[in-house]
């Protein structure tokens, strides 16, 4: 595929000889599950491992009348209900890549990621959490909208499925092509995308699910938004499938949707950000519901406080497990027979034996072991290169292929990684990624701001907010009003600060950049 970046060959070649890469692929990731057997619980919906699998082959048949094809883009943009399962399987089946959206994600991403991947259609709800997706739909250029619900003017989901399934046969993939474009964090303007071909990410989900002892007794409560690496195949949803688990679909992290849940369904694992593993252990003590079932709770996408790691057992019932992981690959568990010491104050070590960790100074030489760097990284489900990026590329990886993640760590003799910070220019507002620069932009468009710079605060439950230092020209705009004009833009609500300060100029480093240490200590 054009755009994409493959491993050197003598990198493909170790990692398919020692068994990292099979040649299974994403699509098939069902056919381990007893037929019988429960595979997915959304809502009122429950659906076998059968079930599941006629419908995402139906569905696939239904993409591919519409004339989707091996290698075409499609930017799907689903709650979690069942059909973005549904939709995610039929589209890896006939080999074109799901671009997995946010539901946050507005006008302001989505028309970048359709343009960016070229997509050949576009999946969402009619209406979800009070927003009209096709209001968006309608302000995009895409040949295909396909709409679960009320489809209007477009295509419903549901007329895809015809009761007929088409032989795919010459339609399946290489486990080499690229099965699934994952978003980035992003630290640049404008949002990068992952490509994950089926090889790389199929053993992501295969040895995550091994890591972290899931079976076929295993009843996974999705709470994250399922589009996103960690819920989706960190084990995740697709982790489940591997194992011929259950996995029950929850509208949000939220107690009073989770927990019924979890009682409900006798859930045994679900993996959560810090803020919501906060809101669990306070609302542990005042609900009713019985959570005993549960055996792991998963704490990943910003830094876990020993303090409260160490609260779970006791509270919750269950055992805690820090990741750290990346949609661009690498991932990091505490392993399950650690020493609780280490999966208190770590956030885990490598998944994989093949996985490549160097922690460096800004000279890019290693620093003594034991001390903080820049944590980078390659291996064999790690990315070479962000799609259609090479400029971006060129900085974001070292000659010899390694990612630079921008997280600071030091490494443990055990071999666990600690995070202490990061160089990268994004805010971690709760698990949310945040580009500085792309927020920075929006904010420069506004007539009044003659610049601006954002930063993170600190803050007890986010872990980091939001703030923008804006320079104005004349009349001020008020928090309200930069909320609003940046709502008008499209851009996703999550990327919006949380505070505004004005300032007359920008305290500046030695080489004249804006100096956001500076204007952070400020906030203190
Ligand atoms: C501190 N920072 C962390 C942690 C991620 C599992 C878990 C998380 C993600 C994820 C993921 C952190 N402590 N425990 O994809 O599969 C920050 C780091 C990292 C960035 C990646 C998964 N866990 N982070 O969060 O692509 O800065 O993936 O580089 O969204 O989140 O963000 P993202």
């Amino acid at each position: 595929m054009e755009g994409f970046t493959p491993w050197p060959e003598e990198f493909a070649a170790r990692y398919q000889a020692e068994g990292y890469w099979s040649d299974r692929l994403l699509g098939d990731v069902l056919s381990g599950g007893d037929p019988e057997r429960t595979a997915l619980v959304a809502g009122e919906e429950r659906l076998t491992y059968a079930e599941l699998d006629r419908r995402a082959g139906r569905t696939a048949a239904g993409f591919a009348r519409l004339g989707i094809r091996r290698g075409d883009r499609v930017v799907v943009q689903l709650p979690n209900t069942a059909s973005f399962v549904v939709v995610f399987l039929a589209l890896v089946r006939i080999g074109a890549a799901p671009v997995l959206a946010l539901p946050a994600h507005r006008g302001s991403e989505i028309g970048y990621l359709c343009e960016l991947s070229e997509a050949r259609a576009y999946v969402i709800p009619d209406t979800h959490g009070g927003f009209d997706y096709r209001d968006l739909a309608r302000s995009l250029a895409v040949e295909h909208v396909v709409v679960d619900g009320d489809a209007q003017e477009f295509r419903a989901l549901a007329d895809l499925d015809t009761g007929a399934e088409t032989d795919m046969s010459d339609e399946r993939p290489d486990p080499a092509d690229v099965g699934v474009f994952l978003l980035s964090g992003g630290t640049t303007g404008l949002p990068k995308l992952i490509p994950r071909t089926h090889r790389d990410y199929v053993y992501n989900l295969e040895a995550s699910a091994e890591v972290c002892g899931f079976t076929s007794e295993t009843v996974y409560l999705v709470v994250l938004p399922v589009a996103h690496n960690f819920a989706l195949a960190c084990p995740g949803v697709l982790g489940v499938f591997a194992k011929g688990g259950t996995v029950v679909l929850a509208p949000s992290g939220a107690p009073d949707e989770a927990f019924p849940l979890i009682e409900r369904e006798r859930a045994t694992v679900c993996a959560v950000v810090p803020p919501i593993a906060l809101l669990w252990l306070e609302a542990a003590s005042w609900s009713r519901e019985d959570l005993s079932s549960l055996e792991l709770l998963q704490v990943g996408g910003a830094k876990f406080a020993a303090e409260r790691a160490a609260q779970v057992p006791g509270v919750l019932g269950c055992a805690v497990q820090q990741v750290l992981g990346m949609a661009e690959g690498l991932l990091n568990f505490t392993r399950l027979d650690d020493p609780r010491e280490l999966v208190d104050t770590t956030q885990g070590r490598p998944l994989s034996p093949a996985d490549e960790i160097l922690v460096v100074d800004s000279g890019d030489v290693e620093v003594a072991p034991g001390e903080v760097g820049e944590l980078l990284t390659r291996g064999p489900y790690t990315l070479r290169g962000y799609y259609r990026a090479p400029e971006h590329n060129a900085r974001s990886f070292t000659p010899d292929g390694f990612y630079r993640s921008g997280d600071l760590v030091r490494v443990l003799p055990s071999g666990h990684l600690v995070v202490e910070g990061r160089v990268k220019d994004q805010i971690n507002r709760g698990g949310d990624k945040i580009s500085a620069e792309e927020l920075e932009n929006h904010l420069l468009a506004h007539p009044a701001v003659h610049d601006a710079a954002v930063v993170g605060m600190p803050d007890p439950v986010m872990g980091e907010r939001t703030c923008a230092f804006l320079i104005v020209r004349d009349q001020a705009p008020t928090l309200r009003e930069v909320k609003q004009f940046l709502k008008e833009r499209g851009v996703a609500g999550y990327k919006w600060p949380d505070r505004v300060e004005l300032v007359d100029a920008f305290p500046r480093t030695p080489v004249g950049k804006v100096s956001k240490k500076e204007l952070a200590a400020g906030l203190r």
